[in-house]
């Protein structure tokens, strides 16, 4: 019977480095866990809760690998009749000081509490008399057991082997690849935990519905973060204002300079928004960079504004002055276009002068129609181009995807980047219906159009967000249920 307690004992045991520590680092989302290519690596028995809602829901145990499990079997073997448990403490107590069980005892001290035993082998090498020993001993030990194949390397030919062999001592074997596993694989694995013992299948249950909540929720805020990155490098405005005359090659710079500060800006939202990704989903060493968002100067939306006799156009209107029927049209030019727009209008305005004469005239701050020009800015954003968002999305969904899909226990950080190229190949944005595109659409012209006329602007980011959700619930390969 399962003993009275907060929550569930699962304790990962095995021989030297077959992976046990990468397992558990991959299944309790813990990229601090000491893996090491070299045996022994782990001397000390360390506990692992899962805390959810501020519960303990679960108590993962990683221990040191058997060092003589020959002998404690034999050991075990000679008390035969009496409970095994009872007979591991004396073990305990009689030799936690000896040199030669130190390691062992380190590792039987949480067994024999254990609710279940997590038995990880490398199935990508052949079974040995050790592992036999290992096997036996936990039989007799007598509690709920899994077996987990963990496949260090290709060889998979031994698989079959070990699975025959694992079926005569283990209530469950499960294939779990710590360098591969996914947030689906560790609900199944946690599934199949509840069905060795009928008695711990509630408890189980409830830790599976708590983590999937978890992940849930952590998936609800990862939308709202790329949600408010877009809105925050999207709505973007920066303003230069200057007196007096300005060349066309010192308008260039300024624009340059603009546009690098705007490049800026939408490289720092997005990797504080990154960052605050990735240690929501647990990584403190994966640190993949990403190259600069392509930003281009065509992407973003650069307003001209003039001042004259210190009034600002809307001031200027206000006096009831007018130059002809022309002006009024010329004041509202507001966008974009005082290079060309303003220029042929000016034409019209400045009778024999030719347009591009008068443009010119404007620019270099000499009178018009007796009036100086006194101040003049240029504003660059809000975004206008709308492939600039879905850009950001799919860079977002893409980091996200490369987060979730690299497993706490894998430490070849080395490869990460290359990883991450691959992914840069695929577009999740592209194969969006058209629905979808929509909801990004109405969620583009709200943030960068003054005068946008549709939806209520809540409702409008709600529905952006749940459709970011959506895309991350599948890119984790799973649905939410309450949503079907
Ligand atoms: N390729 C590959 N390597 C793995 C996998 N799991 C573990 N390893 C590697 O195997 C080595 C041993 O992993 P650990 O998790 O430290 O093994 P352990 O069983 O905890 O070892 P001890 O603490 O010494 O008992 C490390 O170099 C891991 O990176 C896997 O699924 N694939
Ligand atoms: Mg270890």
């Amino acid at each position: 019977m399962l003993e009275k307690k907060k929550c569930p004992l699962i304790v990962v045991a095995g021989h030297p480095n077959e992976g046990k520590s990468a397992i558990l680092a991959t299944l309790v989302e813990d990229d601090s866990v000491r893996v090491s290519p070299y045996p022994g690596e782990t001397k000390k028995s360390r506990s692992f809760p899962i805390i959810v809602d501020n519960h303990e829901i679960v108590r993962f145990v990683d221990t040191p690998g058997f060092q003589n499990p020959i002998r404690i079997l034999a050991w075990l073997k000679r008390r035969k009749g009496e409970d095994a448990r009872q007979s591991l403490r004396e073990f305990i107590s009689q030799f936690e000081h000896n040199e030669d069980y130190k390691d062992d005892c380190e590792l039987l001290k949480p067994l024999v509490k254990a609710d279940v035993v997590m038995f990880v082998v490398d199935a990508s090498r052949p079974i040995r008399k050790v592992d036999q020993a290992e096997m036996e001993f936990l039989r007799l030990l007598g509690r709920p057991r899994v077996a987990i194949l963990n496949c260090k390397g290709e060889n998979d030919g031994w698989l079959e082997q070990w699975r025959a062999e694992l079926r005569r001592y283990f209530n469950s074997i499960f294939l779990f690849s710590a360098h591969k596993a996914d947030f689906k694989a560790r609900m199944e694995l946690l599934e199949s935990i509840k069905g060795i013992d009928y008695e711990l299948a509630p408890q189980i249950s409830h830790i599976i519905q708590a983590v999937k909540k978890d992940w849930l929720s952590r998936c609800e805020e990862t939308a709202i973060l790329i949600t408010n990155m877009i809105k925050e490098i999207l709505s973007f405005k920066s303003k230069k204002t200057f007196h007096g005359e300005l060349s066309e090659k010192e308008e260039q710079k300024l624009k340059k300079s603009l546009l690098e500060q705007y490049k800026r800006f939408a490289v720092l939202a997005e990797e504080k928004t990154f960052k605050q990704i990735r240690l929501l989903y647990r990584h403190r060493v994966l640190k993949t960079e990403l190259p600069a968002p392509p930003i281009l100067e065509e992407n973003l939306f650069s307003e001209k504004n003039w001042k004259m006799l210190g009034l600002t156009r809307k001031q200027f209107l206000a006096t009831g002055f007018t130059i002809g029927a022309y002006t009024g049209a010329m004041l509202d030019l507001g966008h974009g276009g005082l290079s060309l727009g303003l220029c042929s209008l000016l034409g019209g305005v400045i009778g024999g002068v030719s347009a591009y004469a008068a443009c010119n005239s404007l620019l270099s701050g000499r009178n018009i129609m007796g009036f100086r020009l006194e101040e003049y800015s240029l504003t660059m954003g809000p975004v206008a181009n709308i492939q600039l968002m879905y850009i950001l999305i799919d860079r977002a969904l893409i980091y996200y995807r490369h987060l979730i899909t690299w497993p706490h226990g894998r430490r070849d950080y080395q490869n990460a980047e290359q990883d991450f190229q691959t992914y840069m190949q695929t577009s999740f944005v592209r194969q969006w219906s058209k629905k979808q595109r929509k909801i990004a659409e109405d969620f583009f012209k709200s943030l960068t159009s003054e005068n946008y006329q549709g939806k209520e602007p809540e409702e409008i980011e709600e529905n952006f967000i749940r459709l970011i959700e959506k895309c991350l619930l599948e890119i984790s390969n799973i649905t939410n249920k309450c949503e079907e």
